[in-house]
């Protein structure tokens, strides 16, 4: 894989001249799972970093200008980014500027340029010769800390299969090749955990145990630097896990209620002609990936749901396997001001005045496609 070896060296040259290193993380299991692995790999060879969440509400998607400005104090040191960045052009500068040197570690779709960093590890990009493009963003750093930690990695494996495990299942990419492998070995690994919140999750020897734990975790409140899936999957003390967890299930339910009632309301009001889906609703910006994933398990065309904050459109896609909605906003890309991820589920942003035309934009390349 293209740039694995330097990102390694990179790091532990980081390690040994006592630089700081600063982790950001995707607020999802696949961002907090990546943030947790390279961390504790970075510890076992001595360093220390700061990690840092996304918390999209406060900040927007990815390595925004707001995320950046959120971690000026701690420059200068090396940001790495994880399961973000790769669309995050503003966010590079941004970086730059404040005094940071920028290691991108991402496996969404690159754009049509790439941002401006040191290193950008992803093997969607162009010249990466890795034949498997398709895995979690913690399956990519389970590589890299096996590169850094050589044979100690056998000390650490067991923890890194079970979290990379619960990504690969969370994040969707399909179960071929090397994820086939890793889930393999990790499933059995993870039905009887040694994480300390999955113990207490699966007190009840639950069947569906693990799907339970995504849907509890994959998307869960910020706090402050991290979020709850972070600090629960980083707690040994078994009492506060049975704490969290227990205030985790409650928001859950509360969550669920509202995906579903907002979910419903678009799948009622969907007229059969059109060939997209594009709505806002009352959801909130950071649920309206969970909320288009029902609606599409009903409707099974291209849907992009919105929420308006500030005349700024944050939203999320998702479309019927055999469409691409990367390709589709790349192909409409003039509308928006950022957009990002995979070809089944994906992000943007856009400005309240492009809507119009961003929704007939995306009609036509759709029905184009059709043809
Ligand atoms: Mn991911």
């Amino acid at each position: 894989m293209k740039n694995l070896g330097k990102t390694a060296k990179r790091l532990e040259k980081a390690v040994k001249n006592n630089e700081k290193i600063i982790l950001f993380g995707d607020a999802d299991l696949d961002g907090v799972a990546s943030s947790i692995i390279l961390k504790e790999t970075i510890k076992k060879i001595g360093g220390i970093c700061r990690v840092y969440i996304s918390d999209r509400k406060r900040w927007d998607y990815g390595l925004s200008s707001k995320a950046i400005l959120a971690m000026k104090r701690e420059a200068p040191g090396v940001l790495v980014t994880l399961d973000c960045g790769i669309s995050n052009f503003e966010g590079a500068i941004e970086a730059r500027k404040r005094g940071f040197e920028l290691v991108i570690i991402d496996h969404h779709q690159t754009l049509s340029k790439l941002p401006k960093a040191s290193i950008i590890l992803n093997p969607m990009q162009k010249g990466d010769s890795y034949p498997f493009k398709k895995m979690a963003n913690a399956g990519i750093v389970y590589k890299l800390s096996r590169e850094i930690l050589k044979e100690r990695f056998k000390e650490k494996e067991r923890r890194f299969l079970e979290l990379a495990s619960l990504a690969t299942i969370a994040d969707m990419v399909p179960r071929e090749e090397d994820n086939k492998e890793m889930l393999k070995k990790g499933i059995p690994f993870l039905e009887k955990s040694k994480i300390t919140a999955l113990k207490v999750i699966n007190k009840e020897k639950d069947k569906d145990f693990i799907s339970n734990v995504i849907s509890l975790l994959n998307i869960t409140k910020s706090t402050g630097k991290t979020n709850e899936a972070y600090l629960l999957l980083t707690t040994k003390n078994e009492k506060r896990a049975r704490e969290k967890v227990k205030k985790i299930k409650k928001d859950h339910a509360l969550r669920k209620r509202g995906i579903e009632k907002e979910a419903e309301k678009i799948i009622k009001n969907f007229k059969d002609e059109d060939v997209l889906v594009f709505s806002t609703g009352s959801f909130s910006s950071h649920w309206g990936g969970a909320v288009a994933s029902r609606v599409i398990k009903k409707i099974k065309k291209p849907i992009f749901l919105y929420s308006l904050d500030k005349r700024l459109a944050s939203g999320s896609a998702r479309v019927p396997s055999g469409d691409d909605a990367v390709k589709a906003m790349k192909h409409c890309s003039k509308y928006l001001c950022s957009f990002g991820g995979h070809s089944a589920a994906a992000g943007f942003m856009a400005k309240e005045k492009d809507l119009g035309n961003l929704e007939k934009c995306l009609r036509e390349y759709f029905k184009k496609t059709k043809e």
